[in-house]
């Protein structure tokens, strides 16, 4: 079995990816606690492993070495030194010196968790009428072409029309890989040439959707860093092309973050996102890591909210972030089935 498989629990013949395409079955449809779970399997597996074995059956003693313990279980969920802090102070205010059993802790992790990360739901916010513009920006292979898909996708579920734009020109691949998407997911696509200005995609991008009256239009951008000025200025050029033609469009500029980057990684992206005017942000491959904590300095260090969270390869592997739920799937064990 592929990791993929034993992340998903999906068969190899449920999976439909790009090149796969449409003859696939559906795979069935998962509640939104049950993508959560399944995409914070291993950050789930790390907490509940670990802090297990902090316990013996009559309970733990709550003291120093206790405490260190749990702090660094917290800490490799990256989560942050200050955050990790800020639980395990609170576990051992309530607790210490005090024989206490796992669920009373991790009920106190919880509520500080919660309290770390809380923000409301976030959806995509659509223009009172015409086409709803959506940037989606990044840095490269950060998810962005797959969280166009999945986007489109859950927008065609909710029987909108979806004009999809090829803004990354600089790879004959990356259009593409879009191309197959779009097909996949019922979407027109606005293609460029290789190496052709994505302004001009973009132009035609939102012409055509609203030539057509389409209810949304993604433009994908090709992935970049915050340091490469003359790249950040393309951005700032595409969207004049979607403002001159929509007044306030781009509705939406979508960052997407790759959770397997960890902390590191994601702080490098603070600075795209001011510089991008980005309004929320994605947060990708989820799945793909133990560093599911990364939300807390996400939340802490952005003033966007997470809108979305990628837990997969698939077109419909995409949740709405809901702190709460999160927390849950964060603690949730292997075994129950709550999908
Ligand atoms: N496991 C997992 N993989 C993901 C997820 N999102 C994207 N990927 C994978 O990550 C890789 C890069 O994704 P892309 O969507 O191509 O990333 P990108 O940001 O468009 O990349 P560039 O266009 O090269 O900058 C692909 O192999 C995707 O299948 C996710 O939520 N979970
Ligand atoms: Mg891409």
């Amino acid at each position: 079995m592929s990791l993929f498989d034993r992340i998903t629990g999906k068969s190899p013949e449920s999976q439909t990816g790009p090149e796969t395409a449409a003859s696939q079955p559906e795979a069935p449809k998962k509640g939104i606690f049950g993508r959560f779970k399944q995409g914070l399997q291993k950050t789930a597996q790390l907490l509940n492993t670990d802090i297990r074995d902090l316990f013996k059956q009559e309970g733990a003693l709550v003291d120093d070495d206790f405490l260190t313990e749990l702090f660094a279980i917290l800490i490799r969920t990256d989560m942050g030194a200050g955050p990790a802090a800020t639980i395990r102070d609170q576990v051992k205010t309530d607790f210490r010196g005090r024989v206490v059993q796992m669920n009373e802790v991790l009920a106190v992790i919880k509520v500080k968790l919660r309290e770390l990360m809380e923000q409301p739901e976030v959806p995509i916010e659509f223009a009172a009428s015409g086409p709803t513009v959506v940037m989606v920006v990044g840095v490269n292979g950060s998810g962005k072409t797959t969280s166009i898909a999945k986007l489109a996708t859950m927008f065609k579920q909710q029987g909108k029309s979806v004009v999809l734009g090829a803004g990354d020109t600089f790879r004959a691949a990356a259009v593409q890989q879009l191309t197959i998407w779009a097909e996949r997911i019922g979407a027109e696509i606005v293609t460029g040439a290789t190496n052709s200005d994505p302004a001009s995609v973009a132009h035609r991008a939102v012409a055509r959707a609203l030539e057509t009256s389409a209810d949304v239009c993604i433009l994908d951008t090709a992935g970049r860093l915050q340091t490469q000025t003359s790249l950040m200025q393309e951005l700032s050029k595409i969207r004049r092309v979607m403002t001159k033609q929509i007044d306030d469009a781009p509705h939406e500029v979508l960052l997407v973050l790759d959770a397997t980057a960890g902390q590191n990684g994601i702080s490098q992206a603070k600075g795209f996102s001011e510089a991008a005017g980005c309004t929320g942000i994605v947060l990708a491959k989820l799945d793909g890591t133990a560093k599911g904590g990364v939300v807390v300095p996400i939340r802490q260090q952005f003033e966007l909210p997470v809108k979305y969270i990628g837990v997969g390869e698939q077109a419909e592997d995409l949740a709405l972030f809901n702190a709460d739920e999160f927390v849950d799937a964060l603690f949730a064990e292997a075994s129950s089935d709550s999908a």
